[in-house]
């Protein structure tokens, strides 16, 4: 078990280190609090996984698309407006590691801080994500720029991309030298693609940086993210486990019982506790679907307990912690 976003700012030991660090980008590249923040949460709940603090958008951040972060507004990204900064970005695929060795350094020493028992999860953006960042800045409130882009210069998109793609490699890559026993790849915003580009935008991309990884690291288990993907799109998905992933990540809107019994035989299966559950006054009812979850999908291998999206300021850790001494209980009984 582990819980998206379980660093954070509901917890006040995240805000204290947080309020050190007014620019964010610098805190995702500060190894010594990365590493502080990242084993808060695993420490305090006794979880299986540190997931990495540092955020997806550290990719374009070092490819020329600075990210600023202003209180309560959410990212910022130097917009990417044309085809001429798609090639120029090619230049900064060489140094990715380079550019990203400080998040390398947070995996390091968190692998080092904990036991063998505890997983250290890598992760990155997914491609489409990344460009929809990239051309938007903020797709929670739609796609104009990314779909326009698309449809005006459709083979430079392809290749941006292609690029993002080879830039997550490299980036994933390094992470799994540095330590990482297993990686993630966000790809929250893979349900904005128009369905008929579902395959080009995220399918591709996803197999493709999944397969990569592989040739380089066939051992370490890949986890896709593809938020809010339809039962189609995961069954299409299925077909590439596990040459280029190994667990998918299901968003709270996916019937479980379903995927259990139409995923889980292929591929193991990660979620999707609603994470609204865990802001509600009571913890009934994060318990009562924690223990569903279980019911469902515990029974047969590969099932990590996970939420179906992350987690919001106003989580109350008290049901968090009663939510893990529950599944604990339950994986030792
Ligand atoms: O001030 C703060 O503390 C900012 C809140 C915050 C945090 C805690 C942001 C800004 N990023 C993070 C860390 C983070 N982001 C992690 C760390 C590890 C953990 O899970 O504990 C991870 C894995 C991410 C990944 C991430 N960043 C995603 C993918 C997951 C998802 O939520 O869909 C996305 C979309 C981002 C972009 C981003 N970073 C931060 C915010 C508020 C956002 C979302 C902006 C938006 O709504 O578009």
């Amino acid at each position: 078990m582990w819980f998206m976003r379980q660093a954070g700012r509901y917890l006040p030991e995240y805000r204290a280190v947080r309020a050190k660090f007014p620019d964010f980008m610098a805190f995702c590249f500060s190894p010594e609090a990365a590493t502080d923040v990242t084993l808060q949460p695993v420490e305090r709940f006794g979880l299986d996984a540190a997931i990495i603090f540092a955020d997806i958008l550290t990719i374009p951040h070092v490819m020329g698309h600075p990210v600023h972060f202003t209180a309560g507004e959410g990212p910022r990204v130097a917009p990417l407006t044309t085809t001429k900064q798609v090639a120029a970005m090619q230049d900064y695929l060489a140094d990715v590691p380079g550019l990203l060795a400080p998040v390398g350094a947070t995996v390091a020493s968190t692998r080092k801080a904990l036991g063998p028992d505890k997983a250290v999860i890598g992760f990155s953006g997914g491609p489409f994500t990344l460009a929809c960042y990239m051309l938007d800045s903020k797709p929670s409130q739609g796609i104009p720029n990314t779909l326009r882009f698309m449809q005006e210069h459709p083979r430079s998109f392809t290749r941006l991309l292609d690029t993002l793609t080879l830039a997550c490699v490299s980036y994933l890559a390094m992470q799994i030298e540095a330590g990482a026993d297993a990686v993630q790849i966000f790809d929250s915003w893979a349900a904005a693609a128009p369905a008929e580009h579902w395959k080009t935008c995220v399918l591709v991309p996803l197999v493709t940086l999944g397969r990569l990884l592989k040739e380089r690291h066939p051992e370490t288990p890949v986890i896709l993210f593809p938020r809010l993907a339809t039962k189609q799109q995961l069954l299409a998905l299925r077909a590439h486990a596990p040459s280029a992933f190994d667990a998918v990540s299901l968003s709270t809107e996916t019937d479980l019982v379903w995927a259990s019994k139409t995923l889980q035989p292929f591929h193991a299966i990660q979620g999707n506790l609603d994470p609204r559950l865990f802001t509600l006054d009571s913890p009934d009812a994060a318990l009562a679907a924690t223990k569903q979850a279980l019911a469902v999908a515990a029974n047969q291998p590969g099932y990590v307990v996970n939420l179906g999206h992350g987690f919001t300021p106003d989580t109350k850790p008290d049901t968090l912690q009663l939510v893990a001494d529950t599944i604990r209980a339950y994986a030792n009984d």
